[in-house]
């Protein structure tokens, strides 16, 4: 069964990942040394040495403070984190100019838009000997073949989370898309802040391919996103999952870990994935192309030291999330690891998909969600 499981799940994201769009593009080559200074040889370059303090720009709650303390203690490099709440926030945020970040963790199609666009710097290899660690299958990701510019960091899934005794197991979208007014969920349940995860859930429960570009497919999932209005209580990326935990909502688009994480508060909280289908994932910690010698260099330190396998156990035993690291899932709980809702069985695998850039289509895709939002609730 785990086996294959597994076997479907590399099945998966190398026959979707041919969808992936080519992600060519050169990267801004980020050099290991320092230009000489005119009063040294001219020929000799500096060695460069780590920074003794990075930002790492990150998703809300996805690390454990104590791997930083740790890495800390080990190397002397002081780790600081600044949170994003989408794939687009964070874009954004580096195409504006953003510097001093020296680790981001996009996820999947993120990692193909940046790499076109040179935000991302190539690794040097030989600071990162644990990527050794990793699962074959990640090895070679189609958005990032070789891990030549990311190692991948956890992966999941979207679905929905309810409080189970108090709401029926949802089976279809449409309980955010044809609300029930009469629902106890009605009003008590917030979608995920987020164009492309939005998008996703109204085209998959229309039957369309979550990757659309055809402009007739994305005004009707438009005009589902709206019917849902009323039935929400908001658009939340960050607290969605506490907000199940403290009884105030009843149901949340959201991602499985999350939902896990806040099970440890209230056992009810639940996770699904509608019938229709749902989005598979994988983040990846990456350094921006803006990030200085110093700053890469101690990143590369940092993304080695996560792929320790005691390092990515931490991890996943702090966010929930499966591991990439076949080295460290060797020391998870066999609770853990065979808990459906981290490792989707076959039957739910085969209906989940990456999203994947649309290229010209994503001012769209923002343009509508914008007015998504903005649309008063009918
Ligand atoms: C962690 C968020 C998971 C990231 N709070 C989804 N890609």
């Amino acid at each position: 069964m785990k086996d294959k499981n597994i076997f479907l799940f590399l099945t998966s994201i190398l026959i979707l990942g041919m969808l992936l769009s080519a992600c060519g593009g050169a990267p801004t080559p980020v050099v290991e040394t320092i230009a000489p200074q005119e009063t040294q040889a001219p020929t000799e370059p500096v060695e460069v040495k780590p920074a003794n303090e990075i930002v790492i720009y990150n998703w809300s709650e996805y690390i454990d403070p104590e791997i930083y303390t740790q890495f800390e203690e080990e190397f002397g490099i002081k780790m600081v984190e600044d949170n994003f709440s989408s794939n687009e926030e964070m874009l954004a945020k580096l195409q504006g100019g953003a510097t001093g970040y020296a680790l981001i963790v996009p996820s999947d199609y993120t990692v193909s838009i940046m790499k076109a666009e040179g935000m991302l710097a190539e690794l040097d290899q030989s600071n990162i000997p644990n990527m050794s660690n990793l699962a074959d299958r990640f090895h070679d990701l189609p958005f990032d073949p070789g891990n030549k510019y990311c190692a991948p960091y956890q992966w999941g899934t979207t679905g929905i989370g309810y409080i189970d005794g108090e709401v029926e197991k949802p089976t279809s979208w449409a309980v955010l898309f044809d609300p029930d007014p009469n629902a106890v969920t009605y009003g008590r349940t917030t979608m995920l802040d987020d164009v492309r995860e939005g998008f996703a859930a109204a085209l998959v429960y229309l039957g369309y391919d979550i990757n659309t570009t055809d402009e007739a497919q994305l005004q009707e999932a438009k005009d589902a996103l709206i019917r849902a209005k009323p039935g929400l209580a908001g658009y939340d990326s960050d607290t969605f999952e506490d907000l199940l935990a403290s009884g105030e909502n009843l149901m949340a688009h959201g991602w499985n870990g999350d939902f896990l994480v806040a099970q440890e508060e209230n056992e009810n909280i639940a996770y699904t994935v509608p019938e229709e289908g749902g989005v598979i994932w994988v983040d990846n910690i990456c350094i921006p192309s803006s990030a200085t010698p110093e700053e890469k260099l101690a990143g590369e330190m940092f993304i080695n030291f996560l792929l320790r396998p005691e390092i990515g156990a931490l991890l996943s035993e702090f966010n929930y999330y499966a591991s990439p690291n076949a080295a460290s899932e060797e020391m998870l709980d066999e609770e853990f690891l065979s808990d459906p809702t981290v490792y989707p069985p076959p039957e739910v695998l085969e209906r989940l998909q990456f999203i994947t850039p649309v290229g010209e289509s994503e001012s769209l895709y923002q343009r509508l969600w914008d007015e998504i939002k903005s649309a008063p609730v009918p």
